[in-house]
C-alpha cells in the first residue's frame, strides 16, 4: 500500500467537556479517523487483555494508564487505518504520554484543539450522562478534574507555546460550539 504521513490532531479537554461529541461532527464533516483514548483503553479492559485488571482500576480511580499501553493501542488502529486523518481524542493527557507518543511516531500533531469548558459544567455532563462508565460517580469525577489540571493542562500549554493549539469556548450548544470549531478545520484544509 501507498505510504502516506499521517494528518494528526488532537482534541483535549477535561471530562465531559464534549471531545467524543465534537469529534462525531468533525468526522461527519472533514473525515477523519477517530480515535478515542478512552474507548480504545475500555476496549481493551473487556477483550482479555493482560492489561484488561490494570486498565479497569486505573480508569476507576481516573489515574492515568502508562503510555506504553495506550501509545500501543493507538498505533495499532493507525497501522490498520485506511485513511491517514487522524483525529486523536483525550490524549496525550500527561507530558510522559506526549513524549512517549511524539519519541514513537517520529513527528507532532498538525494541530490541537482544546474544548475549554467549566469544572461545573463538566460535572453537571458526565453526571446525566447515564452511559453505566465505571468513572462517572462523582468521587471519580473529583479525581479525574485534579488529574486533568495537574497533569493535561501542561500538555495543554505546551502546544500552546508552540502555535499549535486552537482554544474553543465548550460552554453552549453543541451546534454553537461546532461553529467554532468548523472553521479550524476549514483553514487547516486550504
Ligand atoms: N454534551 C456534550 N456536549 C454538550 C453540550 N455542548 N451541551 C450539553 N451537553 C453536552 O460529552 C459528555 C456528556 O455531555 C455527554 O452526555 C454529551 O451528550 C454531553 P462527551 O462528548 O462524551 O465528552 P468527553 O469530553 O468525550 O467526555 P469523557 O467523559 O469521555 O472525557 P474523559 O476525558 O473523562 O474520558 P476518556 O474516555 O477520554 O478517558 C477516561 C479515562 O481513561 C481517563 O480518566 C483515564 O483514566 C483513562 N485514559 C488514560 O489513562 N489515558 C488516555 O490516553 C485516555 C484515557
Ligand atoms: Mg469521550
Amino acid at each position: 500500500p501507498k505510504q502516506v504521513a499521517p494528518v494528526i490532531t488532537f482534541v483535549l479537554g477535561g471530562p465531559g467537556s464534549g471531545k467524543g461529541t465534537q469529534c462525531a461532527k468533525i468526522v461527519e464533516t472533514f473525515g477523519f479517523k477517530h480515535l478515542s483514548a478512552g474507548d480504545l483503553l475500555r476496549r481493551e479492559m473487556v477483550s482479555n487483555s493482560e492489561y484488561g485488571s490494570m486498565i479497569l482500576s486505573t480508569i476507576s480511580e481516573g489515574r492515568i494508564v502508562p503510555s506504553e499501553v495506550t501509545v500501543k493501542l493507538i498505533l495499532r488502529e493507525m497501522e490498520f487505518s485506511d485513511n491517514h486523518k487522524f483525529l486523536i481524542d483525550g490524549f496525550p493527557r500527561s507530558e510522559e504520554n506526549r513524549i512517549a507518543f511524539e519519541q514513537i511516531i517520529g513527528a507532532e500533531p498538525h494541530m490541537v484543539l482544546f474544548l475549554d469548558c467549566p469544572e461545573e459544567e463538566m460535572v453537571k455532563r458526565v453526571l446525566s450522562r447515564n452511559q453505566g462508565r465505571i468513572d462517572d460517580n462523582i468521587d471519580t469525577i473529583k479525581k479525574r478534574l485534579k488529574v486533568f489540571e495537574a497533569l493535561n493542562l501542561p500538555v495543554v500549554d505546551y502546544y500552546a507555546k508552540k502555535g499549535k493549539l486552537y482554544r474553543i469556548n465548550a460552554v453552549g450548544t453543541v451546534d454553537k460550539i461546532f461553529e467554532q470549531v468548523r472553521p479550524v478545520f476549514e483553514a487547516f484544509e486550504h
